[in-house]
């Protein structure tokens, strides 16, 4: 039994779209932020954190949106949504998975919670313009990466270019939303057409504009 802890539009976007694309039964178990579900006894059990997504694969508890989504591609390699062990294209996944978590994902918290990252209060707008400008140069460098390619990966559809079009989203509130920098507008909109990832958004009770 899988079953994904979600909050629609956050970071369980990803685990969510995926589990569309495999195919596989799930259950989705809602996390509901209005309450600070994510801070309840209950859940700090499944992600000390705090935060979401969790998926549990039968007795397996396991956070952190990247892993989630590469143990979800090794799981189920009939889906394709990662390339084959030890070739270059499998390095290049790992590539844009971790990078993509780690660079982008990681700015969003400071643009979209500020607060979190000073101890005064005046430092909040400062804080948030300066991740506006660190996340504008961040798309900019994967807009010029991505070039004319299909996909992250080239001619490969991938967790990757899924997880890619959930930050594209997350930044349509910036000044400068990413859809709107070379090549992403046409890579999200890509990925939108995919019948997995409509129904994902569907079922979230996500309405256009997605990006
Ligand atoms: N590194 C974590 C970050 C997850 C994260 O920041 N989730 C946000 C939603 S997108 C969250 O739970 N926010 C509520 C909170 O921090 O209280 C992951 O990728 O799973």
């Amino acid at each position: 039994m899988i079953a994904l802890y979600y909050y629609p539009g956050n970071a369980s976007l990803l685990p969510h779209m995926m589990l569309r694309e495999i195919g596989v039964p799930f259950e989705l178990r809602l996390v509901d932020r209005t309450q600070n579900a994510q801070k309840s006894t209950e859940y700090l059990k499944l992600n000390p954190n705090g935060r979401i997504p969790v998926l549990l694969d039968g007795d397996h508890v396991l956070f952190e949106t990247a892993a989630i989504a590469m143990h979800l591609a090794d799981k189920f390699p009939e889906a394709k949504l990662a390339p084959a062990y030890g070739t270059p294209e499998r390095g290049e996944f790992y590539k844009w998975m971790v990078h993509l978590t780690n660079t982008p994902q990681a700015e969003f918290r400071s643009w979209f919670y500020p607060r979190e990252h000073v101890m005064d209060d005046e430092a909040v707008s400062s804080v948030k313009n300066a991740a506006e400008k660190r996340l504008n140069h961040m798309f900019d460098v994967i807009s010029q990466q991505l070039g004319g390619q299909q996909w992250l990966l080239g001619d490969q559809f991938s967790a990757a270019d899924l997880m890619l079009l959930m930050l594209i989203r997350w930044g349509r509130g910036m000044p400068r939303p990413p859809r709107t920098i070379p090549n992403l507008g046409a890579l999200a909109e890509r990925v939108l057409a995919r019948p997995a990832v409509q129904e994902t958004l569907r079922v979230e009770g996500i309405e256009a504009p997605f990006v």
